[in-house]
């Protein structure tokens, strides 16, 4: 599918869905009958996948389509069989000696099913074992062919993509909105061979060196005793290591700013990290890095909504992804890329390209956008394409190399090498979402999983047997390039360059570049996370390291832990901030927002389809909140007082004072002589709080301004009142596009 047929508004997607819903037949509309659901008697037709879903993957190892049936790959035909296609009369009870007697072990069919189940799970990803993927299309815009011959960035040229998000340090089940990098792998299927850009959401990286990544990763996970804490770095033996390993630093303030807790994969930057060496058709190479910008703009949670979501909702983030794509909201970037002349000292305004713990600021050298990402697609089945994708840094097309970069050249020989153990041996390019869709003439063969028949009988160079086969291919029939950089003469040392010592700067950077509320954040961040250690040398050793960076954010932080602030350890750097980095201060698209509106089901209900309809056509997701579910009148509930919290609305309006429900707990009376006090259900009064407290914009009419009263934050910045819900419903759009009312904060340090 082209990316102008898929992305659908999401406008016209959630008004059909309203329209469907609200049909006089539909399921559930006030007086249709709903259809019964009993389980078939005789075979039928299994649910097509859905539409967003697409069909499974039907590629030949090779890479050519078999015009087989699609679904092939998955279960065929209606009745039960066994594995090899027995069909069975019975799953539900194994063979026994007698009703009452002991089971006989010959009952194949239990064996079989036994045994497989066993089998199920495979090893987790040692790192970045939870995640969430998508398929999607990337479009080249044709402006990087001066730097790169890569076909797929050719203009107007469509490539799929499958696309994994995750979380580094968790175990699969655990929450999606812990404080943590995250991962944004994008596997490009060219026609020239697999691309895998396995980046993350901050640009830079805690080490310098791969040798170091078995340490930082020992250190950042649980605790080996007691295996606690799960998925974040609020312990002592992470703190233990940045502290002492001080290269880390810069990359934990990114963990400790916002960007350690996105507010969605769809509002989150992604970065290749390294700089990469790129060549172009004449053969003349460029270092860049990579960017993922988001049409969204780049967004966070608050550390508050982050851990309420870890027991309200864990699964958030994935929950979000799909949702978007199913509503068509299609989630979209832009690929940008930072271009450096390669120069023999591969250094950039003084700044070190092969340091993965340096940024080369935006400032400095502008991010070209070279091509659009659109996510257009969910997958089937989670296990075999989200869990089983296995993206590798060595996955190269023509004209994009490596560079020396310490950390990228262990990470060539790690991500092979992990997936002998994960997924069970070297044949893992031919599982359905790994299989590349450009030719594959590999002279690999056989090994544990072997799914291809390998024709012929000379899997090997020179030959005469096979004809020759396979040829090398020419310059000019897309060979990749290994670019012919010099090796420089130099002593065989276990040693960084000079320009590695500085971990420090750019650390400073990124907090004076950030805004007044979002130091605040980082302040909180790193006294909530070192108050969670055990050991007083840490926090003393971190605070130190603080000290090194800047003296407010040092002292902000020992104030909060209740210890002294630390001498300054000399002269600080001098850095020129980069305002790019800031999250705030800047207006973007508010698409696919969700907003709730709390309804009184005996208030006025026709305004409140105005505003449902009116949002809509702003193109935001409005979710009606009622004090129970079914309808309100004409109207679908999308969430009652019992299901409905405030961290999964981006905004809330007000539309009426609903009484409390049968089953509020804790209601209170109106305040007698308080003017226009109302009995509020306390989950509504909660709502207010939480959205108020997360600086969220808030509006309400007619009787909803009653609530506000109650709820004691009327007349406060971002919350709105008019006597028109037209009004509230314009402002509430303007304050999104600013993400959150910053004004809300406190914004203590300047
Ligand atoms: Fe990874 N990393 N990594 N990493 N990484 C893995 O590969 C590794 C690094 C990243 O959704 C593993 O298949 C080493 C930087 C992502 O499947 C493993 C080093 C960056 C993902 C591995 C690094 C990343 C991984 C675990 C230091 C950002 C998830 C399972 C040299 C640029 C991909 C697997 C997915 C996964 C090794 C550092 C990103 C073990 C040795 C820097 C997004 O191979």
């Amino acid at each position: 599918r082209k990316p102008a047929e898929v992305v659908r508004n999401v406008v016209d997607a959630a008004a059909e869905k309203v329209a469907a819903a609200l049909a006089p037949d539909a399921p559930g509309a006030p007086g249709s009958v709903p259809p019964p659901v009993e389980e078939p008697t005789t075979p039928q037709d299994p649910l097509p996948p859905k539409a967003e879903q697409g069909t499974p993957q039907t590629r030949t190892p090779t890479g050519a389509r078999t015009g087989v049936p699609a679904d092939a790959h998955a279960q065929q035909g209606a009745h039960l069989t066994t594995a090899q296609g027995a069909r069975l009369r019975d799953t539900d009870h194994s063979l026994k000696a007698g009703p009452r007697g002991p089971v006989l072990l010959q009952d194949h069919h239990l064996r079989e099913k036994i045994t497989h189940f066993d089998h199920e799970r495979i090893p987790e990803r040692v790192v970045h074992a939870r995640g969430a993927g998508a398929h999607g299309v990337f479009t080249g815009y044709g402006t990087a062919e001066a730097v790169t011959r890569a076909g797929f960035l050719r203009k107007g040229r469509e490539t799929e993509v499958f696309v994994r998000f995750s979380t580094v340090l968790g175990s699969r089940g655990s929450a999606d909105t812990v404080r943590d990098t995250r991962g944004f792998a994008t596997k490009f299927y060219t026609d020239e061979g697999t691309f895998d850009l396995v980046g993350n959401n901050m640009p830079v990286f805690f080490i310098q060196d791969a040798i170091k990544f078995p340490d930082i990763i020992h250190a950042a996970k649980p605790h080996p005793d007691r295996e606690i804490p799960q998925a974040q770095s609020a312990h002592d033996t992470f703190w233990d290591f940045v502290s002492l390993h001080t290269e880390a630093q810069h990359h934990t303030m990114w963990n400790m700013s916002d960007r350690g807790i996105p507010r969605s994969y769809r509002t989150m930057e992604g970065f290749g990290v390294h700089t990469f060496r790129l060549v172009n058709a004449a053969g003349e190479t460029a270092l860049a890095k990579f960017h993922w910008k988001p049409k969204l703009g780049v967004h966070s949670l608050t550390w508050e909504e982050a851990q309420l979501l870890g027991g309200i909702d864990p699964d958030f983030h994935r929950r979000d992804l799909y949702d978007a794509i199913e509503a068509g909201a299609y989630p979209e970037w832009e690929l940008g890329f930072q271009v450096f002349p390669d120069t023999p000292e591969e250094t950039f305004a003084g700044i070190d390209l092969l340091d993965p713990t340096k940024i080369v600021p935006e400032e400095l050298a502008p991010v070209q956008a070279v091509g659009r990402l659109v996510l257009t697609r969910t997958p089937t089945n989670f296990f075999a394409e989200t869990e089983q994708v296995a993206f590798h840094v060595g996955h190269l097309p023509p004209g994009i190399d490596v560079t020396n970069d310490p950390l990228l050249q262990g990470r060539l020989f790690s991500y092979v090498d992990t997936q002998l153990t994960r997924l069970g041996g070297p044949n893992f390019a031919q599982i359905p979402v790994n299989r590349p869709h450009a030719a594959v003439n590999d002279m690999l063969r056989d090994g544990f999983h072997q799914h291809a028949v390998h024709a012929g009988v000379a899997p090997y160079r020179p030959n005469s047997l096979d004809g020759g086969n396979p040829f090398p291919a020419g310059d000019d029939e897309h060979a990749f390039v290994d670019v012919p950089v010099t090796v420089a003469q130099a002593p065989k040392v276990r040693a960084n360059p000079a320009s590695f010592d500085d971990h420090f700067s750019q650390a400073r950077l990124f907090w004076q570049s950030m805004s007044p509320v979002e130091r605040e954040h980082i302040v909180r961040a790193y006294t909530f996370e070192l108050g969670k250690c055990y050991h007083q040398a840490i926090r003393e050793r971190q605070l130190r390291c603080l000290a090194a960076i800047d003296p407010v954010l040092c002292a902000e932080v020992a104030t909060g832990l209740g210890l002294p602030v630390p001498e300054p350890t000399g002269p600080l750097p001098e850095v020129t901030p980069s305002p790019a980095l800031s999250q705030v201060g800047r207006e973007w698209p508010a698409d696919g927002r969700m907003v709730g509106i709390v309804v009184d089901p005996d208030g006025d209900l026709d305004d409140v389809d105005r505003v449902r309809r009116s949002l809509l056509a702003a193109g935001l997701v409005p979710l009606l909140v009622a004090p129970h579910g079914g309808t309100v009148g004409d109207l679908p509930v999308q969430r009652t007082f019992a299901t409905g919290r405030s961290v999964e609305f981006d905004a809330l309006l007000l539309a009426g004072a609903p009484a409390p429900a049968p089953d509020a707990v804790g209601a209170r009376d109106a305040k007698a002589g308080t003017p226009g006090a109302v009995a509020v259900d306390p989950r509504v009064l909660l709502l207010v709080e939480e959205c108020w407290r997360h600086a969220k914009a808030i509006g309400a009419w007619g009787a909803g301004v009653d609530v506000l009263r109650q709820a004691g934050v009327a007349d406060t910045p971002g919350v709105v009142t008019a006597t028109t819900a037209a009004d509230v419903v314009d402002t509430v759009g303007g304050l999104l596009a600013r993400h959150r009312v910053w004004d809300r904060f406190p914004a203590r340090i300047a």
